[in-house]
C-alpha cells in the first residue's frame, strides 16, 4: 500500500474543483467532447467564434484539428484583453540572476513592449507564417519576442540558451528561419553565457540571408556584422506602440519547439493557436487552482515546453502574475528558491524533481531559514518524482500544508495530461494520479492489446485533446511514424506506466531510447552521432543510468579506432567534444572504453544489456543467446567494475 494524502476540507471547499465537480466535468468531457470543449473555448476572446469543435483521427494520415473555423489572436488573448481590468496589474515579475535586481512589468507595459517589438519585426520584413528563431536567456525580452511573433502571426522557434552553435544552426535551418532574436550575453549562476558569439558561430552554417536582431543585456562588447546584425535597442525606442493583432485561424501555427526522440535529429513539434491556448489556459487554472491575487512561479526555462505553456501562454491568458527567473537554484546560495519565494510572496511554486533532489541533499536547515508562509500549492514536472523526494518537498518546503501536483505531460501534448487537481484528487507520493478533462489514457502491452484494471504497460492516448501537437514541422510522415505506428489507432507517448487499483497512473519512465537528464530530454542517438563524429571514435553506444540528482546520467560506451590508445586526456576531450557538438546539457557523465559492443548476429546493438551493465546490475542480463560474441559482455562487466 502506498501513502495517501487526502484532499483537505479547506481545499475541497475553497478550490475551483472538488471531487464531485471533477467527476462530472471529466465524464462530460469524454462523452460530449464537442459540447465540453465548445464551452471551454469561451474563456478566450475570439474574432470569430468556432462552430466546428473537434475534427480528429488517429488513423491513416492522422488529422488533428480543433476549433477549425474559429479565428483569434493569441497575443491579444494574453495581453490586450486584460488592459481594461488589469492594465496596472503586474504581468511578469522578473527576478535576475543577481539577487539585488528585479523588475515588475505591468500588463500595460507588456502591451507597449510587445507592440513595439512586433513593429520592429514587421519593419525587418517578418510576415505571417514566417519562422523566427529565439535564442535568449530568461529575460523579459524572451516573453516580448514570443508574444510579438504571435501578434503578427509569425511562428516562433525558441532554442534553449544551453544549446551549442551547431544545435542552434540545425534548428534555424530546419525551420528556415530568416531572423534570429538573441542578446549580447546571458548570465546564470554568475557565469556568462556567450549567446551572441554562439549565434555568430551558428550562422556560419546557415544561409547568408539570415539576420540577427540583438538586444543588449549584460553589456558585453560583441562584434556586429554590418548588413546582418541589427541592434534592437534604438529600433525599439523609435518603434510605434500601436500594432493591431493579426487575425489568425485557430489552426494557424503558433510555434515550433524542437525535441529529442529515439532516432535521428530533434523533431520540430508544431503547435497551433486556438486549441493550444484553450488547453494551456484551462490546465493552468484548474491544476494550479489559479486565482486573482496569486503570485505564480514556474522555474522552467522558456526554451522548454514548460516555459511556453506555464510561464507564458497559460498564465498570461488567465491574466496572472507570472514570475520569470533568470538564475539557478544554487546561486548565490542554496537558499535562493526560498529567498525568492519570500521576497515576492509566491503562492504557487512549480519546479522539477532534479532541483528538489539537489536541494534536499543539503538538508532541512537551509529551507527552514525562510518563511515560505505565502505558499499554498507546489508542483512538479519533467520526470518521475521519487516518493521520498515528494514527501520531503511536502513536509519541508510546504510545511505539510501545501498539496503537490505532480504533472505528467510532454512537449508533444502542449499541456498537462495527467495530474492531481488539488481540491479534487487525493494524492499519492510518486503518482501523477488521474487524467485531466478530455484526456483518455490507456495501457497497452507490447502487441498493442489494451490492458484493463490494475496493470503495467505502454502509455497511450485513445483520443485527441485540444493541446495536442499537429505535426512534425515539414515532415508529417515522421509525425505519423513516430507517434501513431507503434500501436495502431493510438497516440504513443514513449513512456511506460502502471495503473493501480484506484485507477491512478504511476509513470515509470521512457521505454524508448530517450533519456531524461535533469528533466531535459535527450536522444541517445544524438549523443552517439556526436561521439562518432570525433576522429578517434569508431563506434559508440549511449544509455541512461540511475543518477541520484539528475534522475538519469549519460553513460557512453566508446570503441576507439584501432590505432588509438585510451587515456584520461582522451576521455576529457570526448566530454568536451560532446558539449561542443550538442551543448552543456549533454555532458557525458561516464565514458567507458569498450573493446567491443554486444550485438546480435544481424548487427543490432543490444542496449538492454548495456543499460544493465551501466546500472551495475550484472546478475540479471536476460537472454544473451542471440549475441554474436557473448565474450564482449564479460569484458564490459570487468571494465565497469573497475571504473
Ligand atoms: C513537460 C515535459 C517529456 C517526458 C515524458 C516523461 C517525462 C514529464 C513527468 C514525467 C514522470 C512526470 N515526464 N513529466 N515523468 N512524471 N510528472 O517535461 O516535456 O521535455 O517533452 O519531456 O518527460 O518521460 O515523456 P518534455
Amino acid at each position: 500500500m502506498s501513502d495517501v494524502f487526502p484532499v483537505s476540507e479547506q481545499w475541497a471547499e475553497t478550490s475551483r474543483c472538488d471531487k464531485a465537480k471533477y467527476r462530472a466535468m471529466y465524464e462530460r468531457s469524454v462523452k460530449d467532447p464537442d459540447g465540453f470543449w465548445a464551452e471551454m473555448a469561451e474563456r478566450l476572446d475570439w474574432m470569430r467564434k468556432p462552430t466546428r469543435i473537434k475534427n480528429t483521427s488517429f488513423e491513416g494520415d492522422v488529422r488533428i484539428r480543433w476549433y477549425e473555423d474559429g479565428e483569434l489572436n493569441v497575443c491579444y488573448n494574453c495581453v490586450d484583453r486584460h488592459l481594461e481590468k488589469r492594465g496596472d496589474q503586474v504581468a511578469i515579475i522578473w527576478e535576475a540572476d543577481d539577487p539585488n535586481i528585479d523588475r515588475k512589468i505591468t500588463y500595460r507595459e507588456l502591451h507597449e513592449k510587445v507592440c513595439k517589438l512586433a513593429n520592429v519585426l514587421k519593419a525587418q520584413g517578418v510576415k505571417k507564417g514566417d519562422r523566427v528563431t529565439i535564442y535568449l536567456p530568461m529575460i523579459p525580452e524572451a516573453a516580448y519576442a514570443m508574444l510579438a511573433c504571435a501578434r503578427i502571426g509569425a511562428i516562433h522557434s525558441v532554442v534553449f540558451g544551453g544549446f551549442s552553435p551547431d544545435s542552434l544552426a540545425d534548428r534555424i535551418n530546419d525551420a528556415q528561419s530568416k531572423l534570429v532574436i538573441t542578446c549580447d550575453g546571458g548570465v546564470r549562476g554568475g557565469r556568462a553565457v556567450p549567446l551572441k558569439e554562439n549565434a555568430d558561430k551558428a550562422l556560419e552554417k546557415c544561409p547568408a540571408d539570415v539576420k540577427i536582431l540583438m538586444f543588449r543585456h549584460t553589456g558585453l562588447d560583441v562584434p556586429m556584422k554590418k548588413g546582418r546584425d541589427i541592434d534592437a535597442g534604438p529600433l525599439m525606442k523609435e518603434a510605434s506602440a500601436d500594432c493591431p493583432p493579426e487575425r489568425m485561424n485557430a489552426e494557424d501555427p503558433l510555434f515550433i519547439l524542437y525535441t529529442s526522440g529515439s532516432t535521428g535529429k530533434p523533431k520540430g513539434v508544431l503547435h497551433t493557436s486556438g486549441g493550444y491556448l484553450v488547453y494551456a489556459a484551462l490546465t493552468h487554472e484548474y491544476v494550479f487552482d489559479y486565482k486573482d491575487g496569486d503570485i505564480y512561479w514556474c522555474t522552467a526555462d522558456v526554451g522548454w515546453v514548460t516555459g511556453h505553456s506555464y510561464i507564458l501562454y497559460g498564465p498570461l491568458a488567465n491574466g496572472a502574475t507570472t514570475l520569470m527567473f533568470e538564475g539557478i537554484p544554487t546561486y548565490p546560495s542554496i537558499t535562493r528558491f526560498w529567498d525568492v519565494i519570500d521576497k515576492h510572496k509566491v503562492t504557487i511554486f512549480y519546479t522539477a524533481p532534479t532541483a528538489i533532489r539537489s536541494l534536499m541533499q543539503k538538508g532541512d536547515e537551509p529551507v527552514k531559514k525562510s518563511s515560505r508562509k505565502s505558499l499554498r500549492l507546489l508542483g512538479s514536472v519533467g520526470e518521475p518524482i521519487n516518493p521520498e523526494v515528494w514527501k520531503w518537498y511536502h513536509r519541508v518546503v510546504g510545511d505539510s500544508r501545501c498539496p503537490i501536483v505532480d504533472t505528467w505531460w510532454q512537449t508533444e501534448t502542449g499541456g498537462i495530461l495527467i495530474s492531481a487537481l488539488p481540491g479534487a484528487i487525493d494524492l499519492k507520493p510518486g503518482s501523477a494520479t488521474l487524467p485531466f478533462f478530455g484526456v483518455q489514457p490507456a495501457l497497452v502491452d507490447n502487441d498493442g492489446k489494451i490492458l484493463e484494471g490494475p496493470a503495467e504497460g505502454n502509455l497511450v492516448m485513445v483520443d485527441s485533446w485540444p493541446g495536442q501537437m499537429r505535426t512534425v514541422y515539414g515532415d508529417h510522415e515522421r509525425f505519423v511514424q513516430t507517434y501513431f505506428s507503434t500501436f495502431k489507432g493510438y497516440y504513443f507517448t514513449g513512456d511506460g506506466a502502471r495503473r493501480d487499483e484506484d485507477g491512478y497512473y504511476w509513470i515509470t519512465g521512457r521505454v524508448d531510447d530517450v533519456i531524461n537528464v535533469s528533466g531535459h530530454r535527450l536522444g541517445t542517438a544524438e549523443v552517439e552521432s556526436a561521439l562518432v563524429a570525433h576522429p578517434a571514435v569508431a563506434e559508440a553506444a549511449v544509455v541512461g543510468y540511475p543518477h541520484d540528482i539528475k534522475g538519469q546520467g549519460i553513460f557512453c560506451y566508446v570503441t576507439l579506432q584501432a590505432d588509438i590508445e585510451p587515456s584520461e586526456d582522451l576521455r576529457k576531450e570526448l566530454v568536451a567534444w560532446v558539449r561542443k557538438e550538442i551543448g552543456p546539457i549533454a555532458s557525458p557523465d561516464v565514458i567507458q572504453w569498450a573493446p567491443g559492443l554486444p550485438k546480435t548476429r544481424s548487427g543490432k546493438i543490444m542496449r538492454r544489456i548495456l543499460r544493465k551493465i551501466a546500472a551495475n546490475e550484472f546478475d540479471n542480463l536476460g537472454d544473451t543467446s542471440t549475441l554474436a560474441d557473448p565474450a564482449v559482455v564479460d569484458e564490459l562487466i570487468e571494465n565497469r567494475k573497475s571504473l
